[in-house]
């Protein structure tokens, strides 16, 4: 199968004392996570998606509106926990970030409280299933967007994500219940490794390297 699920660069019980724990991890990567591979890959042949990159494809369902979404749902969300299981690891957390990624949110936030409060409001408030973000835009500023379901800043057009939360309920409930603030506080506070977004800031976002 072109596409595959990539394993966990930590443990399933590598998150447990950082207030993400093994259940959670081994459902949503090894279930909800590969369950949007598989679909994925049954959509191959019928989609037309053979030769092409799952940037690609995530860009190009993200121009189709209404039709593309049978795709974007299971190629979205593919790309987006890729990105998702990066971004955090044991050692995350803290307020102490890498210099260039401080100076850059200092500069285009205000600060990185400022940032942080953004951020978690993007999550708190995108209503049903959906992320939070923090990207690069075409003119080289960061911002923070939310975007619906399996949609990302790819596929919309925003810009290129850095850092991404998955705020559906499987991402949550088993640590935090129903308070999704809480979760988003963890997140950013005990989770997030800071230095591998500086070094997707550095880079210009992430390359998946999973192709059809
Ligand atoms: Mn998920």
């Amino acid at each position: 199968m072109p596409f595959t699920l990539p394993p966990l660069p930590y443990s399933t019980n590598a998150l447990a004392g950082q207030g993400m724990c093994q259940e959670t991890l081994e459902l949503h990567h090894g279930k909800h996570h590969n369950a949007y591979v598989t679909a994925l890959n049954g959509l191959i042949e019928s989609k037309g998606l053979q030769g092409k990159t799952l940037e690609q494809i995530v860009a190009e369902a993200g121009k189709q509106g209404a039709d593309g979404l049978p795709v974007l749902n299971q190629a979205g969300q593919h790309w987006n926990h890729i990105l998702f299981w990066q971004v955090m690891s044991p050692k995350g957390g803290g307020d102490k970030l890498p210099g260039a990624l401080e100076t850059k949110i200092n500069s285009d936030f205000g600060g990185v409280a400022q940032f942080k409060e953004a951020f978690k409001q993007a999550g708190v408030t995108q209503f049903g299933s959906g992320w939070a973000w923090l990207i690069i835009k075409s003119d080289g500023k960061l911002a923070v967007t939310k975007t619906p379901n399996g949609a990302n800043p790819i596929s919309t057009g925003e810009g290129t994500p850095i850092l991404g939360v998955d705020v559906w309920e499987h991402a949550y409930y088993l640590d935090f219940r129903n308070v999704r603030p809480n979760y988003l506080d963890n997140f950013l506070n005990k989770l997030v490794d800071w230095e591998v977004v500086a070094t997707l800031l550095n880079k210009g976002g992430l390359q998946s390297g999973q192709s059809a």
